[in-house]
């Protein structure tokens, strides 16, 4: 199939929903599905893009259609992710601009395929980097390769999506000022170790699992004792061992290729299969009730640490302090074997991205200065399960974040700006989620996280009914929300996609953490006695507090991910789940808002040079608001193909206003 213009509209949907004529939620999921029925997943509302999976590999991402988008103006094409690609690209280069795409959706709806889209466009178009050249090409290569070798380590197979990000993704990639790759940076956060020791039914663990038991070479399967995947513990919790779509030989050829690119190589390779073993391994190791003792039935190094630990008590007032050795139950020693497993896991996934982070840091050395930069969020979506547990509550926190930055930035401050430029202005409304962030993240008056770090700070986490106790306490602190509801052992909390029942059980020891890295990794105590607090939920929050300072500095693309259907089928349409979708990210006040008066800047509708009825348009303080889609379409047609620079254009407008 060629990618030509879609002219029919009645078939194949409006391609700028803005142009929509009636604007409802109804009308918008129509338009969509007109379109990917057409095997059309792209659709924009003025800036912003949506996207909706197709589930099947669609042919318009070759080098043509690459060559293109490239240097061309958004409405010359149809709406594609190469052109919001582009746009971010141009704008970065001649406005000096740093840039940002912000890819959101729910759990399968196809954020980490678009951000490796971006990613490769950009690769595509970037400048080869005249003497630098061979530099250059090693950062692309490492930018591209990285994906698998982190894709392995930190994906995996959920009931949502086969390949589900467990963590989350912030890719900065730093340019010289001709446009050249010169180093990039990832910051990763909050990777869901919990699934290190047992994913949930019909779940898998972590793909590199899977990938080193069926696909290792002899000499490694010797080496690492490595067996098949039915004979680990870890792996046999939920039975699942493979995943449609996913070849775990491929894609342990793609993430080996990726650690030699990445300079994960030799002696370093082979401790992180070694790691992997180990844990693998490690799960295997059970415990039997001997008397009162318990006892590790394998190896005797890991017997002490594993079944007992160390307590020291006294030392104050003058008196000497003692240490003893206290003998877990089964559980306790459980519970520890598993800490240690989530624990390694863990830094060894941090080591691997300050690896590839390393990897582009002495590259760009080669290159010297690199000024502006373009950043990819690509991160775990929001998820409901049957069962709820701490991660989704971080999880669907995060989106809540994001979501923050879509209303703050698109509706809220545009709007408030109307009001500031002596606009005549409606206000448009829409859910503001801030409510719900607040009630997750609020100091004062406690909110969720708040409660559940005072819970954790005067309870120790293993102490019986330290969660039961956390709920009515939450029960006591948030009744008042109308967005929470308490129950028992659980809580309810109206997220912006949806309602979401958390099981409280194992929220205090998630949330804690620490004591159990205190006692495998005395050497970092210090360094955590620093940073006090150091909770979990307290982290997630300064880390998405650093994620909102970062992509508020840079310029803003929007990408909004829509999911058609939870059987990962292509053609099956499911009506009610994407109209839900739609209303929770605001796509229908999107439109309406952009339809009102369409901002006259490079990010909507870059150029303009026709005579316009003055009634038409609206000039405030700084800058020129157009009011109806309808001649906005016109001046499209009429408009020179070339862009002429909105200074220009503002000096025009301006001189006719006077
Ligand atoms: V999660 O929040 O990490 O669980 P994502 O990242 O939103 O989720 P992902 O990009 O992983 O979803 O897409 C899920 C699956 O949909 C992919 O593995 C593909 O099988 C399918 N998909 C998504 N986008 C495309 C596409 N552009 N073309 C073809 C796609 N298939
Ligand atoms: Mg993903």
């Amino acid at each position: 199939m060629s990618f030509q213009w879609a002219k029919n509209q009645a078939q194949n949907g409006i391609e700028d929903m803005v142009l929509l004529s009636k604007v409802t939620d109804d009308q918008i999921t129509d338009n969509l599905k007109k379109r990917i029925n057409a095997d059309l997943m792209f659709t924009y509302i003025g800036p912003t893009l949506v996207a909706v999976n197709p589930y099947k590999r669609l042919p318009y991402f070759s080098e043509k259609e690459i060559e293109q988008y490239h240097g061309s103006a958004a409405y010359e094409h149809p709406p594609h992710i190469y052109a919001t690609a582009d746009k971010m690209f141009q704008s970065m280069i001649t406005d000096e601009e740093n840039q940002c795409v912000i890819i959101s959706g729910e759990s399968g709806a196809g954020k980490t395929e678009c951000a490796k889209l971006i990613m490769n466009y950009i690769a595509a178009v970037s400048s080869k980097g005249g003497t630098h050249g061979n530099v250059v090409e090693n950062i692309k290569q490492v930018i591209l390769e990285s994906n698998p070798l982190l894709e392995s380590f930190g994906n995996a197979k959920t009931l949502r999506n086969n390949n589900s990000s467990r963590f989350g993704k912030y890719f900065e990639i730093n340019f010289t000022k001709s446009g050249a790759p010169a180093g990039g940076k990832i910051s990763n956060f909050l990777l869901e170790k919990s699934r290190v020791v047992g994913p949930g039914q019909g779940e898998r663990n972590f793909h590199i699992f899977y990938q080193l038991t069926t696909s290792c070479t002899r000499e490694e399967k010797e080496a690492l004792g490595m067996m098949d995947p039915k004979y680990f513990h870890y792996l046999n919790v939920s039975r699942e061992y493979s995943a449609d779509g996913i070849s775990d030989s491929e894609e342990y050829a793609a993430m080996k290729r990726g650690m030699e690119i990445c300079n994960i190589v030799g002696n370093d390779q082979s401790s992180i299969f070694q790691i992997l073993a180990g844990i693998l391994h490690l799960g295997n190791v059970s415990f039997v009730e001997e008397g009162n003792d318990a006892k590790g039935i394998d190896k005797e190094i890991l017997n002490a640490k594993l079944t007992s630990r160390i307590v020291t008590t006294g030392g104050f007032g003058g008196k000497r302090s003692s240490t003893y050795t206290v003998t877990m139950n089964i559980e306790q020693a459980t519970n520890t074997r598993d800490a240690l497993a989530k624990a390694l896991y863990s830094r060894m996934f941090d080591w691997i991205v300050q690896s590839v982070n390393g990897a582009l840091a002495s590259l760009s050395r080669g290159i010297g200065t690199q000024s502006l930069c373009i950043g990819v969020l690509d991160i775990f979506g929001f998820e409901i399960f049957d069962k709820n547990g701490f991660e989704q509550f971080c999880i669907n926190y995060v989106n809540e974040r994001l979501q923050q930055i879509f209303i703050e930035l698109t509706l809220k401050s545009e709007q408030e700006e109307y009001q500031r430029e002596g606009i005549q202005w409606t206000p448009i409304d829409f859910f503001n989620n801030k409510v719900v962030v607040d009630l997750i993240e609020s100091k004062k008056p406690p909110g969720v996280m708040a409660v559940l770090d005072d819970i954790c700070s005067t309870m120790h986490a293993q102490v019986e009914g330290a969660d039961q106790k956390f709920v009515q306490k939450l029960e006591m602190a948030c009744s008042q929300n109308k967005h929470f509801k308490g129950q028992q052992s659980h809580f309810v909390i109206s997220h912006y996609a949806g309602s979401v029942t958390y099981d409280c059980d194992g929220f205090t020891e998630a949330n804690k953490d620490t004591p159990f890295i205190r006692n495998l990794f005395p050497e970092v105590v210090d360094e955590l006695d620093k940073k006090r607090p150091t909770t979990v939920s307290h982290k997630i929050k300064t880390q998405s507090q650093e994620l909102v300072d970062t992509l508020m500095r840079c310029t803003p693309s929007y990408i909004r991910c829509i999911k058609p259907n939870e059987t990962k089928r292509p053609k099956d349409w499911d009506n009610k789940r994407v109209e839900h979708q739609v209303r929770y990210l605001n796509l229908k006040e999107n439109i309406k808002f952009l339809r009102r008066f369409a901002i006259l800047t490079p990010q909507t509708w870059p150029s303009w040079n026709v005579d316009m009825d003055p009634k038409e348009w609206q000039i405030g303080k700084n800058k020129v608001f157009i009011k109806s889609p309808e001649s906005l379409f016109l001046l499209e047609e009429q408009r020179d193909r070339k862009f002429h620079g909105f200074a220009k254009i503002i000096q025009r407008a301006y001189r006719r206003w006077k």
